[in-house]
């Protein structure tokens, strides 16, 4: 049986976002609110290697951004590519709130943060120059599934009054080429939400998210239907039949969770080792989601 509110988050470091976010969804706050003060603690912590402060960077050592918020309206915002800026979610959620657009990208979306009054920080630590360093001395970009690509934190929230909204964020694949755009600020692939039917998000390799439109087509399930847990699970079945032939294949891993307008949640992924968060009125928990692949 669902309840509201909820919030439910992507992997381990989700259980701090979640902590966050249930202080706004407790009071009777706006789940958009809480999905974007939630993900802020996570972008914030340097222990996060794929997220915000932290964040391992490009290959030529740039921590560059991807974030993207999406509201009980359709509303939606975006940033790609953005560069020492702490706060991307912020930002999207600005670019959504204070312009006509949805995404931008770069120096663009830098310059519009600068003139939002976001400060200007340098995000590479010691700790991630030094994983870049040992990178570059063979200079081999595998991503290893579960562990270098995959802390990216993606969080939908049911407010007490029914409305659910979703943000992503994230500074993507670790080593990828500059300018290398994931799944992660795109509406339809690393978020979506429809506030008639629910909510979804992924994380995991983000160039077969975008392939398959992943939220879009798990929230489109859950139209039909299915049950959060279950559309979850078709998606993925979706994505592996789509990439059964593909060179990404062999390391592939995808991760999707799904909340609908009841509160139910689900959560699914190709290989073993996803994790989510979940925070109701029964606690803050960790959860295994089910996998196709060991
Ligand atoms: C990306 N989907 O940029 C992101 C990476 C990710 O946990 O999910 N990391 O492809």
């Amino acid at each position: 049986k669902g309840q509201k509110p909820v919030v439910i988050s992507t992997w381990r470091n989700g259980i701090q976002a979640n902590e966050e976010a249930w202080k706004t969804l407790i009071s009777g706050g706006r789940a958009l609110d809480a999905v974007e003060r939630g993900v802020m603690v996570v972008e914030a912590d340097p222990k996060d290697r794929s997220v915000g402060y932290g964040g391992r960077p490009d290959r030529d050592g740039n921590v560059t951004l991807d974030a993207c918020i999406m509201d009980e309206h359709s509303n939606c915002g975006s940033v790609a590519c953005l560069q020492n800026i702490m706060h991307p979610i912020s930002v999207a959620r600005k670019v959504m709130e204070e312009t006509p657009h949805v995404m931008l990208v770069g120096e663009g979306a830098y310059k519009f943060a600068r003139s939002q009054g976001f400060k200007k920080e340098n995000l590479l630590t010691p700790e991630s120059e030094k994983q870049w360093k040992d990178w570059l001395k063979k200079s081999n970009y595998k991503p290893v599934i579960n562990i270098e690509n995959h802390d990216t934190i993606g969080m939908l929230a049911l407010d007490a009054n029914g409305n659910i909204s979703g943000s992503c964020t994230t500074s993507g694949a670790a080593w990828k080429l500059p300018g290398r755009v994931g799944d992660s600020p795109l509406i339809g692939a690393g978020l979506f939400v429809d506030n008639e039917v629910g909510g979804a998000v992924a994380t995991g390799l983000g160039e077969a998210v975008i392939r398959t439109a992943a939220t879009t087509i798990t929230v489109e399930m859950m139209r039909q239907g299915h049950s959060p847990a279950q559309a979850a699970k078709l998606a993925i079945e979706r994505i592996m039949r789509v990439h059964k032939n593909h060179p990404d294949m062999p390391n592939l891993q995808v991760g999707i969770l799904a909340l609908n307008k009841d509160g139910e949640y689900g959560g699914h992924s190709v290989r073993s080792g996803f994790n989510f968060s979940v925070c109701n009125s029964d606690g803050n928990r960790l959860e295994d989601a089910k996998f196709r692949l060991k």
